[in-house]
């Protein structure tokens, strides 16, 4: 008998407690241990029913996700289900926790389920590229019907358990102990003598005859590029249509396309990379943490605004310092409306709304900020600011309290040199809107001491945000990478592209929009002015890139917020609309340059717009401004759209390019422009030449 699923009993119910921790994941020990454990009970003379429940945290949560791609070992999920089912005991699933996926699926093989009120479960299979395999496309659709149950395997939300209990997915939920419930249950079910009630014997009713047609139109949009949805949308017609073991077939088919499938691959790569980026190699995992009971903010424009917010949203109390009463009371106002807005649209109870803003203490006054725990500043970004800011903030804060800067461009280290505790002092790059994007990258100074990082990015996941930890360079990570697909693209614009070309191949890569509508809805203006400040065309080494962009913000074309930018816009509609003024714009600007305009391939538009970013991140790989290559894919999947079903450009080049498709591409772009922008980082040339992979590094 193994360990992972502990037999005991308790007068004539016997108990199997899944253990294997962290999260009872469906190892081939706990399929062998149910299985094994359900035919002793069904054998046993002693036992008249059975209690299926998880130890620790949670009941299941899913398959062992490690083990997919490996040799099949242990019993067979299905078998072990349909074990469960065809027992001669009546058994009971006990849900605590979050069973999802696999999970679920398990207890969907029960004849009868119980939950504690706070239970979150669902079949999140499609964030992984792949579908329930394990009988929840046939189970689910037979207990709730086709259409609530196909929303919810196309979204894999978590279904609480009150909502649970009322589409029949649980029968009860129990106050109190999970186990004496569950076991009082099956006392109560015995004692009324019900059936063995088995779910694979309901009919999935159908309530609409267009409602597979009618999903496929609405998930158009958002299933963009993904598999998943689309084979589960079959799946459920399957249950409706065909008798049970047929459905399971087709189950099993397209359950296994996806599981071989690239996008699932990159999908699973993806769900571990985001947990491995919140660890810090040289900071172990038990260093001692700083408390943060209460924050600060500096600024209440609209990332000091959005960045309060998180810290109401978690809880935690938040003074939030400006320099006017005027400016204070915009942003307490903003922050308001935006609470409201999201009241409105069922996104919170509209009395929290009060209960947040009693969390956000306006004030003029540093003296305010003395006892807080972490101060992020976010204010006006030029070091004259930084500077004074930071030399207050030394001034008035206790010991120990963590100096944060939001800069998205400055250097760390040089802010950090304002105070007498550099130590102190670290990045939080938040995005924009800081309410909303998950994507954190905190920046560590070279004299950030670990515990500050530790509780950095502890707190980082507190507030919602999915953090990784970068070095300081210009740009950090995400940005310095995105620069690279901003200069090709103007390049190619010059050359004979246009945005609607270079924006479609992109967009058709999978990200939400391209480059040239991603920096109108953004603000042409913005990049415009950094330029005239920065004297750019003398101080880059590389050719000048914003002809085009200062001649259409000459123009005052800024964008979206304009009407008019690298496109036009019939506003409030935001679909932009090639634009044949751009067109001559452009053109002339080629002409100016002594360039004859030429047909670009959209391969050729890809390899430009991606491969120097795949190069520029081997660079920030060597440099250690990333630790590993799985830290730059999740910045860039969650701040940037890079889709998820690609894993992220170190993935993609590693596993779906290859690294020396890459490598001698770049060299024909050099050898084609004598562009020196083009040479292969030495790390990239190096893996090349051994037959690495970036995931090696
Ligand atoms: C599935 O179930 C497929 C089925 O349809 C069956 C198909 C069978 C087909 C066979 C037919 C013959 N596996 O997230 P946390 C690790 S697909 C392995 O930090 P939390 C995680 O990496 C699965 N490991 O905790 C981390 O490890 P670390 C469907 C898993 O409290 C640690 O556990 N289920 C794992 O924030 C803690 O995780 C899902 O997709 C797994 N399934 O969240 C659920 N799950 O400490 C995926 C977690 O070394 N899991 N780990 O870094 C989650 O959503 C979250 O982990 C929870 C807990 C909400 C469970």
């Amino acid at each position: 008998m193994s360990d992972a699923v502990l037999r005991s009993t308790q007068g004539r119910i016997g108990i199997l407690t899944v253990n294997n921790p962290p999260v009872n994941a469906l190892a081939a020990a706990v399929r062998n241990g149910i299985k094994e454990g359900v035919e002793a009970f069904g054998k046993d003379a002693n036992i008249d029913a059975i209690v299926l429940i998880g130890g620790g945290r949670t009941f299941i949560a899913g398959a062992d996700i490690r083990e997919f791609g490996k040799p099949p070992s242990g019993a067979n999920l299905n078998d072990v289900i349909a074990t469960m089912e065809n027992s001669p005991k009546l058994i009971v699933a006990a849900l605590h926790g979050t069973p999802l996926g696999g999970g679920l699926e398990t207890a969907l093989g029960a004849h009868y389920r119980v939950s504690l009120p706070t239970t979150r479960m669902g079949l999140p299979e499609v964030h992984l590229g792949i579908l329930p395999g394990a009988g929840g496309t046939q189970r689910l659709p037979r207990l709730t019907g086709a259409k609530y149950a196909l929303d919810a395997i196309i979204s894999g939300r978590h279904i609480p358990a009150p909502e649970a209990k009322s589409k029949g997915i649980v029968d009860a939920i129990v106050e109190g102990d999970l186990l004496k419930g569950a076991v009082a249950h099956a006392e109560m079910l015995l004692a009324q003598k019900a059936p063995l009630r088995r779910v694979r014997d309901l009919t999935a009713t159908l309530e609409s005859p267009d409602l597979f047609k009618e999903t496929e139109k609405a998930i158009a949009r958002r299933a963009r590029g993904f598999k998943a949805p689309w084979s589960i949308i079959k799946t459920v017609q399957a249950a409706v249509e065909l008798p049970f073991d047929e459905g399971m077939k087709r189950e099993r088919e397209l359950f296994v396309e996806l599981l071989t499938s690239s996008e699932s691959a990159a999908q699973r790569y993806y769900f571990f990379a985001e947990r491995e980026a919140a660890k810090v190699l040289d900071v172990p995992s038990d260093t001692p943490q700083r408390e943060i009971k209460t924050g600060g903010i500096i600024g209440a424009g609209t990332m000091g605004g959005g960045i309060a917010m998180n810290f109401a949203n978690a809880g935690v109390p938040v003074t939030m310092l400006e320099t006017s009463k005027e400016a204070l009371d915009r942003g307490l106002k903003t922050i308001r409306t935006n609470y409201e807005n999201t009241a409105k649209r069922g996104g919170m109870k509209a009395e929290d709304v009060d209960k947040r803003m009693a969390l956000i203490t306006p004030t003029l006054d540093y003296n305010d900020l003395k006892d807080v725990d972490l101060v992020i500043e976010a204010v006006f970004e030029t070091m004259e600011v930084k500077e004074t800011v930071f030399k207050k903030l030394d001034e008035v804060t206790k010991p120990g309290t963590i100096l944060a800067t939001n800069t998205s461009g400055l250097d760390v280290n040089q802010i950090a040199s304002y105070t007498k505790r550099p130590g102190d002092v670290i990045g939080m790059h938040f995005f924009s809107p800081a309410n909303v994007m998950k994507l954190l990258e905190n920046v560590r100074g070279k004299a950030t001491e670990k515990d500050v990082i530790a509780t950095v990015m502890s707190f980082s996941k507190k507030i919602g945000k999915i953090p990784v930890l970068v070095g300081v360079c210009e740009g950090f990570v995400g940005n310095r990478m995105l620069r690279m697909r901003g200069i090709q693209s103007s390049y190619m614009m010059e050359e004979g592209a246009l945005p609607q070309q270079i924006d479609k191949v992109v967009f058709d890569y999978g990200f939400p929009m391209g480059p040239f509508a991603m920096s109108d809805l953004a603000g042409n203006d913005v990049g415009w002015r950094i330029r005239q400040g920065k004297k750019e065309k003398e101080k880059r080494n590389v050719r000048y890139t914003g002809y085009v962009a200062d001649a259409i913000c000459e123009l005052g074309r800024f964008g979206q917020k304009t009407g008019a930018g690298y496109y036009k816009y019939n506003l409030p509609d935001r679909t932009p609309i090639p634009d044949p003024e751009v067109e001559k714009i452009i053109e002339e600007t080629s002409k100016k340059l002594g360039i004859t305009r030429r047909a670009i391939s959209d391969q050729e538009i890809l390899e430009r717009a991606l491969y120097p970013m795949v190069n520029e991140g081997a660079k920030i790989l060597e440099e250690g401004m990333a630790q590993r290559a799985l830290d730059i894919d999740v910045i860039w999947v969650n701040g940037y759209g890079w889709p998820v079903y690609r894993g992220g450009p170190m993935w993609w080049a590693d596993n779906v390019v290859g690294l020396k498709t890459i490598h001698d591409a770049l060299l024909k772009y050099r050898d084609a422009s004598g562009d020196p922008f083009w040479e292969p980082a030495p790390l990239l040339k190096k893996l090349v030449q051994e037959g690495k992979k970036f995931s090696t590094v």
